[in-house]
């Protein structure tokens, strides 16, 4: 069997991007749910850093089409040093947040560290959303609906230069997969520079199977695989715990499929788990199906062939 390195738990407890509050309690729901645990119980080293700082959530009005800059980029600041400390070490970064702004510390990190070793970057991510929204475009200037944007260089300097001058991604290195809320200014700037997208209307037509195969094409020995994980990815009906809630995500059965894939891709590398809401969850049960998927992702299994 592959030998998993370690893995660090980051808690990134804030929903300074979000439309809701609530996924500030994202981390120690996580934890109540039993993710180290889960993983501990696979063999797995897994160590919890606890919970980052930074300002809290004053909740006031967009600014020039984004809300909370300066707080989005001063949390964005200390996850990119956490999540490179962890990497650097050699270990396995995954960030319990938050919201999904918090992808642009975290991303910006694995990027520069993949520069230093020489790997090839590959970013899936998996959300009900495509996260490029811009100042101009935004329905809301809450920057969890522009990270995406920000990492290939559309955005605020201080977001898109976070860990330097050039875009941190190019968009050839994104896929995103579970796409079904695109708003109308956005869908056009994600045309425009050709992000490769596997939205629920090709899942339905294709089937999960292929979309993951097609998805993981082409990754080489050497790729670092980064999964930004929005729990608004799945169906509401399995994971109600999420600010917003888009029907017709992948079912439970199609949702395992794709944690497995990427599993046997044995290129996993850094994980981002975000958007989950327990002030909207019932009993924490989208944390304890988050903790079930995340087990599937790092090998966990029920396949009898092999
Ligand atoms: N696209 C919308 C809504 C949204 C994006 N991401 C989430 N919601 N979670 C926006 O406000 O940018
Ligand atoms: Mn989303
Ligand atoms: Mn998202």
């Amino acid at each position: 069997m592959q030998k998993l390195p370690p893995i660090s738990l980051v808690g990134v407890p804030t929903d300074i991007g979000a439309g809701h509050r609530g996924a500030s309690m994202g981390p120690e729901a996580l934890r109540v749910a039993g993710i180290g645990e889960a993983l501990a119980a696979r063999g797995l080293d897994v160590v919890d850093r606890g919970n980052l700082n930074g300002p809290f959530n004053p909740w006031q009005p967009p600014v020039d089409g984004y809300r909370h800059l300066p707080a989005v980029v001063a949390w964005n600041r200390t996850v990119m040093q956490a999540v490179g400390t962890e990497l650097a070490h050699g270990r396995v970064p995954i960030l319990l947040g938050g919201d999904h702004c918090l992808a642009i510390g975290s991303i910006t990190a694995v990027a520069r560290h993949c520069r230093e070793q020489g790997k090839r970057l590959t970013v899936l991510w998996l959300d009900a959303h495509a996260d490029f929204n811009t100042s101009t475009v935004t329905p809301s200037g809450n920057i969890h609906g522009m990270p995406v944007a920000c990492l290939c260089g559309f955005g605020p300097h201080e977001l898109t230069e976070l860990g330097g001058s050039a875009p941190t991604l190019t968009p050839d290195r994104i896929r995103q997969i579970g796409i079904r809320s695109v708003d109308a200014g956005e869908k056009k700037l994600v045309h425009d520079v050709g992000l490769d997208i596997y939205d629920m209307r090709y899942i339905d037509e294709v089937g999960m199977r292929r979309v993951m195969e097609e998805a993981l094409l082409n990754l080489g020995a050497d790729d670092h695989l980064h999964v930004s994980f929005d729990i608004d990815f799945l169906d509401p009906a399995i994971a109600p715990g999420v600010g917003t809630t888009i029907p017709g995500g992948p079912t439970y059965r199609e949702a395992q499929l794709c944690m497995e894939m990427i599993a046997d891709s044995g290129r996993l590398g850094s994980l981002d788990i975000m958007e989950l809401n327990p002030a909207l969850d019932v009993r924490n049960q989208t944390a304890l199906l988050t903790v079930d998927l995340v087990e599937s992702l790092f090998g966990k299994s029920t396949l009898m062939r092999d």
